[in-house]
């Protein structure tokens, strides 16, 4: 039938080294078989060292992007990355609001894991106010956790009750990622809070290597493209969580320092 193979949008940054932001979207949506739209809001220069230039796509450019693809396609989810500042968050909520794109991932993609910013401090709060409130699925890694709960990440069960805070502040399911920062660590364990009130943990080996450029967007790409194939949040998270594992575990040799995973990787 016309337009009825499963469509997603990516709304998200484009990075020149194809590890990371709408790049590795569009691969994990392919590998899941989605078929994969893009809203572009900035495009980074960078490589393996890291990010060295940015350009923002101006808010009237973004709206007609989702405009196009409202008059033509069926979005069936939909996810966020790198959104910049509060006129592109503004700009973004205001146009989900207004179209039918599905359930939205928003991955509150805040900085690198080298330390590049890919959002203006100020827009923090409209992060806050605007977009978690729109969330299905809420993915932030141990240290937007951090930033965006306002908790302590010494805390007892820090996880938890940054997913409970999180929830609280709009996002129906949450998931905080675990940290792979500390010396030594065997194992890494992302909690998960679903908007039925339960919970689970998984837990993987820590696994080291230079090649995980790009994980937490994948991670959300592919939980965006099983909810388009419309499976369960839970389902979801833990088939993303497993697609990602092996992207990671498979790598590739691409650039001098920190690459890319592998989309190739089996799921
Ligand atoms: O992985 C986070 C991320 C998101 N979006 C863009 C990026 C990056 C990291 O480099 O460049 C555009």
């Amino acid at each position: 039938m016309l337009n009825d193979y499963p469509q997603v949008v990516t709304i998200a940054g484009s990075d020149s080294d194809g590890s990371a932001g709408m790049q590795a979207d569009l691969l994990t949506f392919f590998a899941k078989k989605v078929y994969g739209a893009t809203i572009i809001t900035a495009c980074v220069a960078g490589n393996s060292f890291g990010i060295h230039a940015g350009v923002n796509m101006d808010a009237d450019f973004i709206s007609q992007e989702f405009k196009d693809l409202a008059d033509d396609f069926h979005i069936r989810a939909a996810k966020t990355g790198m959104l910049a500042d509060a006129d592109i968050i503004n700009t973004v909520a205001d146009n989900y609001e207004k179209y039918n794109f599905g359930p939205l991932v928003v991955d509150p993609v805040i900085i690198t894991k080298h330390g590049d910013m890919l959002l203006e401090q100020a827009a923090y709060e409209t992060l806050v106010q605007r977009l978690i409130p729109l969330a299905e699925v809420l993915t932030p890694n141990f240290f937007e956790a951090v930033k965006l709960s306002g908790l302590d990440p010494e805390l007892h069960d820090f996880q938890e009750k940054a997913a409970y805070k999180l929830q609280e502040m709009g996002a129906r399911n949450v998931m905080v990622k675990g940290r792979h920062d500390q010396k030594e660590q065997e194992t890494v364990t992302d909690y998960v809070l679903l908007e039925n009130g339960q919970s689970f943990k998984m837990t993987e080996p820590y696994y080291e290597t230079t090649h995980k450029n790009g994980t937490g967007d994948t991670l959300s790409a592919a939980i965006t493209a099983e909810l388009g194939l419309g499976k369960s949040v839970e389902t979801a998270i833990r088939s993303a969580k497993k697609y990602v594992d092996a992207c990671i575990k498979n790598g590739i040799n691409v650039g001098h320092q920190f690459g890319p995973i592998n989309h190739w990787a089996s799921n």
